[in-house]
């Protein structure tokens, strides 16, 4: 197996590592604690992980690489219904957690590991899994919505997470001297593989803010951060800020590279933090099955709505309704974009079936966006096949898990779940509710409460809408499009 963090492997050093708020850990510090949990972990087949945004989640997702088992990432936001799916999905014997946090009695019933992180003389070399681990192995089961039925658990094979970020490495110019500041939640590809295991395969230091604000992001690329990740949603709000806080556009203005991800960045907002600050965010394009397909380089043009080229080993083609491949690179000729590659994911966890179907018969993986490509190559992604998939503040959320859950509500007799445009969030969730009692309505915040409680808080409907009935169409079905906008 080859190491995924060699500058944990081969020689740690007094480096720093991770920061979160006031703690941090140096390589070295990293080295033991990981090390330690690693320890404690390797005869585990799978071990979940409350992933709060803290170092004992680094701390706990590292050791489990190190020792190569695999971590499932929960939300600590999870409600009850999607933590035990999750849960019952990947059958973890163990919980990683740090000491203190109060886990919900979903997780009581697994022997819980308390990950600490100060004065720890775990051994990396101590580990001695080297032989018995391949490149094929699993490292991570990450939980993705899809348009129906509960989530499904994404397997990403180490291999995977070694080739996406070396690509992007090449792509970014990102090296062991870049300083990256985030404040992603840590139960996700982009703010967990990218925004954590990125800067650690590098071997340079990562500062996470626990939870995302202006403020934050000021005082780190004020005090040597050189490098943000952040969803549309967080690039919005910087640019709804810039014009009051010189101090924002500065700190911005001297940053090496500013990268959007997991949605569209719209294009007026790149456009006002370019004339604030004059620089450009550059756009990356992943997805948790693949990892990510494409990126604007460091070296190129950052073309406002684009999300740049395939990145090293990805190939990507565009596939129109019959199957097609679409040759053009014209700005205009609309397919799916379909990848193959060592970034790619090898199933989904217990779904054959999903698994099957999300490819083709010749290998390739069917993302269900749908873009163009520029004469140079540049992909601009238009839309997705899926009417029932909705991205909310760069999460991928699916109608029908959010439809299920509101049916679940005794007030509630039928339920459609659509996605409206939001400046903010790019997408906000829209419930369509015909309640049991038209005397006796359930309130919106009951409502979005409901589904928080049950699946998560950001599923939550943001608007709800009570009619007499849902348009549905001869056969019964609900049709969606008829609804009233
Ligand atoms: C409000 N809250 C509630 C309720 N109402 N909690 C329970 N019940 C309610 N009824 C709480 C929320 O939990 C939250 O708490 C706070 O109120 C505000 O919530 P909200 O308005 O929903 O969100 P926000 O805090 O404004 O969040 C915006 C955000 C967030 C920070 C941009 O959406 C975010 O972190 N997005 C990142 C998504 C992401 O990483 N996606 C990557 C997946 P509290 O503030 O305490 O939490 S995509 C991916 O990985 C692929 C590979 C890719 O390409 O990247
Ligand atoms: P998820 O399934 O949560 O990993 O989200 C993956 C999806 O996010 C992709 O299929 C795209 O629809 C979307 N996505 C990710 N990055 C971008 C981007 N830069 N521009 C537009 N959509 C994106």
């Amino acid at each position: 197996m080859s190491s995924l963090f060699p500058a944990l492997t081969d020689d740690p050093s007094g480096r720093p590592a991770l920061r979160f708020g006031e703690r941090s850990l140096t390589y070295a510090q990293l080295a033991s604690a990981a090390g330690a949990v690693g320890a404690r972990v390797r005869e585990e087949g799978r071990v979940a992980v409350w992933a709060t945004p803290s170092l004992e989640t680094a701390v706990a997702v590292v050791g489990a690489l190190l020792a190569g088992v695999a971590a499932v990432p929960l939300n600590p936001k999870s409600g009850d219904k999607e933590l035990g799916h999750i849960l019952g999905d990947s059958a973890p014997r163990v919980v990683l957690a740090a000491p203190g946090d109060e886990l919900p009695a979903a997780l009581r019933e697994l022997a819980r590991i308390d990950v600490e992180v100060d004065d720890q003389v775990g051994e990396v070399g101590g580990l001695g899994v080297g032989a018995a681990v391949g490149d094929e192995d699993p490292a991570l089961v990450v939980y993705t919505s899809g348009t129906t039925g509960p989530p499904k658990g994404a397997v990403i094979p180490r291999r995977a997470i070694a080739t996406t970020l070396d690509a992007l490495a090449d792509a970014w110019q990102w090296t062991g001297e870049d300083v990256l500041v985030h404040g992603l939640p840590l139960f996700h590809v982009h703010g967990l593989v990218l925004g954590i295991l990125g800067p650690l395969r590098r071997g340079g230091p990562v500062r996470h803010l626990g939870r995302f604000g202006t403020e934050g992001v000021t005082r780190e690329l004020s005090t040597g951060a050189s490098m943000l990740f952040g969803v549309p949603t967080m690039y919005h709000r910087i640019a709804e800020a810039l014009p009051d806080d010189p101090a924002l556009a500065k700190a911005l203005a001297g940053a090496r590279l500013l990268v959007s991800g997991s949605a569209a960045l719209p294009v007026h907002d790149h456009e006002r933090i370019a004339a604030a600050t004059g620089r450009r965010v550059i756009e990356r394009y992943g997805m948790t099955e693949t990892l990510m397909n494409t990126s604007v380089r460091a070296d190129g043009e950052a073309r406002a709505g684009t999300v740049g080229v395939p990145l090293p080993g990805v190939e990507l083609r565009l596939v129109d309704e019959d199957g097609s491949a679409v040759e053009a690179y014209d700005g205009e000729s609309v397919g799916e974009i379909q990848v193959r590659g060592p970034n790619l994911f090898t199933e989904y966890l217990n779904r054959p079936d999903a698994t099957a179907a999300a490819f083709t018969s010749d290998g390739w993986f069917r993302t269900g966006d749908v873009a163009v490509r520029d004469p140079d190559g540049y992909v601009r992604i238009v839309g997705r096949k899926a009417t029932d998939l909705i991205k909310s503040g760069g999460y991928k959320i699916g109608a029908g898990e959010i439809e299920n859950a509101l049916l679940e509500h005794p007030g509630v007799r039928e339920a459609a779940v659509t996605g409206e445009p939001d400046a903010d969030l790019g997408e906000r969730i829209v419930a369509w509710v015909v309640p049991a009692d038209p005397e006796a309505l359930p309130s919106e915040g009951e409502l979005a409460d409901h589904v928080a409680r049950r699946l998560a808080p950001h599923k939550r409907p943001r608007v709800v809408r009570y009619l007499d009935a849902l348009p549905r169409n001869d056969m019964g079905k609900i049709m969606k499009r008829a609804l009233p906008s």
